[in-house]
């Protein structure tokens, strides 16, 4: 397999926290992709086998070992667990339902931090604060119903962690790393803990974000 990647993006850190957790991470190629940060506002230059290989053009993109295109990180996790044996990361039958519903929760932080990152590239007084402010209160609002369902996050080191602690982890470790981000522990305590102790984990300590390469 063979995945377009960057460092800094959170939905590729969710695949690839994925495929540490299934013990995949060996069977996937890493294809580093640059993207100016123009990207945010503007059509940018791209790595040419993402964009002949995907429409989308978007990170992380998967070209499975069929040759077959996943153009998105949900997708791909549910791949990836096909081939563990399926139902590793999501309890099998009805169950997944939970699973589902905290995933999305988690997931929609991500979309509105990657939103509030491509806005915010652009230069100040371009910028639309209220559609920022927009996002930074869906973050707010969604890490309060995390915090209040924390007990149904699997965190305890003993635990493999499903899809959706995947997903609240990387939320809350993209929160953590980009400083213009609001602090999500402050009167979070459960879910700062069940962060704490997911983020010690291998597979979210070998994949800590870093700044895209420009060039
Ligand atoms: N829903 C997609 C979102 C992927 C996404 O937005 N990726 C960002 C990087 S974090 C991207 O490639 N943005 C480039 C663009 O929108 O042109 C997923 O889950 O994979």
């Amino acid at each position: 397999m063979k995945l377009f990647w960057t460092p800094a993006s959170p939905f590729t850190r969710k695949v690839m926290v994925s495929a540490r957790e299934l013990g995949l991470e060996r069977d996937i190629e890493i294809i580093p992709t640059t993207w100016p940060h123009g990207w945010g506002y503007s059509q940018v230059p791209l790595n040419r086998e993402l964009s002949d290989a995907s429409p989308v053009a978007r990170i992380p993109t998967l070209i499975t070992d069929d040759g077959v295109i996943l153009v998105d990180s949900t997708t791909i996790c549910l791949h990836l667990d096909t081939l563990a044996g399926g139902n590793v990361l999501l309890p099998a039958g009805t169950a997944a339902s939970r699973t589902w519903s905290l995933y999305g929760i988690a997931d929609a932080i991500i979309e509105s931090q990657i939103a509030i990152r491509a806005e915010s590239l652009r230069r100040a007084g371009a910028r639309c604060e209220s559609f920022i402010a927009k996002h930074a209160a869906r973050i707010d609002r969604c890490f309060d119903v995390l915090e209040s369902r924390a007990t149904e996050l699997e965190c305890r080191p003993e635990q493999r962690p499903d899809l959706a602690m995947i997903a609240a982890g990387v939320a809350c470790g993209y929160q953590d790393w980009r400083d213009w981000l609001v602090d999500f522990r402050v009167g979070r305590p459960r879910l700062a803990h069940c962060s704490d102790v997911f983020g010690a984990r291998p597979s979210m300590q070998s994949t800590m974000p870093q700044e895209t390469p420009q060039h």
